[in-house]
């Protein structure tokens, strides 16, 4: 029997992670935390509980994981890079304190924690390609100091109190359910619902600018499958290099026009994702993920952009 709490459970990993996991732990209960102005709807509503658990409130995360005797909590909420970029003190604020209010809380109740990483880690003086697992993390956005300083805070939580922390370092995530709010990758996400709409894609990223992209059914398997598996062979826990494909605008663009040929794309960069977009790694190394949990991914490009395109006609 599993009782899960996932904090920022209305985003877009946490709308369709909530409803895997309660297909998948059909006993217990999958709880979905939500703070007020997101509350649930639709299936996420019907399907299982849901309860306010606002991350800077520990004493609301704390009543939620008594009450359901939640044994693992997946910690989803963050302003992404770009919006971080504008709200940095309430990037901190969320991704530093709300982890610590977290931790704090799995700590004395004995639950384990997610709290997904990012490509965002890395920073200019990072190997570009092919980015190893242990290598030099230092980014100058607020988005990726949140994320190093929560990769080395959950560590140390295990490391000091046991709290059995785990991650990953995302990419770029693309799906059809929620939309992401605010990152560098969106255009990723964005290029395909402009194709499906039959409007011309302008994109803020320029020609050439390599980044590492999954597709979210990948994702939501990474997550799930990390916190399953065996802590003996965890070598790594905060944070895992995962990946799957890497790919620029053109080649995402030229991908998707095999499949609407009329198609058109044009560049209006945005100065701020761009300078992002080319601190980030081009690719990164996932050895380790492989070798410690077995990871690996099922969609390429060209598999994702066939199932978008799908998914989305049905839905637009
Ligand atoms: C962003 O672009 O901010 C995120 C990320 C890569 O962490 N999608």
């Amino acid at each position: 029997m599993k009782n899960v709490l996932i904090i920022g459970s209305t985003g877009q990993i946490g709308t369709e992670l909530t409803l895997e996991l309660r297909k998948r732990y059909t006993e217990g209960n999958i709880v979905a935390g939500y703070i007020p102005g997101a509350e649930p709807k639709g299936e996420l509503a019907e399907t299982g509980p849901a309860e306010l658990a606002d991350i800077t409130n520990d004493k609301q995360i704390a009543e939620v994981v008594s009450k359901y005797k939640i044994d693992t909590i997946y910690n989803l909420a963050a302003l992404l890079s770009a919006v971080a970029e504008a709200k940095p003190q309430l990037a901190w604020k969320v991704g530093m304190d709300g982890l610590f209010n977290v931790l704090e809380v799995a700590r004395q109740y004995h639950c384990a924690v997610f709290t997904p990483s990012s490509i965002g880690v890395f920073g200019n003086n990072t190997p570009k390609d092919k980015t190893p697992q242990d290598t030099i993390r230092n980014p100058r956005t607020m988005y990726g100091v949140t994320k190093v300083g929560g990769e080395l805070l959950s560590d140390y939580y295990y490391i000091r109190f046991g709290v059995d922390t785990r991650s990953v370092r995302f990419p770029g995530l693309i799906s059809y359910i929620a939309p992401p709010g605010g990152g560098t990758t969106d255009y990723a996400v964005d290029i395909y619902y402009a194709a499906v709409r039959g409007d011309r894609f302008v994109c803020p990223i320029a020609a050439g600018t390599f980044m590492d992209m999954m597709y979210m059914p990948d994702a939501l398997h990474a997550a799930i499958r990390l916190m399953e598996a065996d802590p003996a062979r965890l070598i790594h826990r905060n944070a895992f290099n995962i990946a799957s494909m890497s790919f620029d605008p053109e080649i995402i663009y030229q991908n998707i026009r095999q499949y609407m040929p009329d198609f058109t794309m044009e560049y209006d960069v945005d100065p701020l994702r761009q300078s992002i977009a080319d601190s980030w790694p081009n690719s990164l190394d996932d050895t380790c993920a492989r070798e410690e949990w077995d990871w690996q991914p099922v969609y390429d490009l060209d598999t994702m952009t066939r199932d978008m395109l799908a998914k989305l006609k049905a839905r637009i």
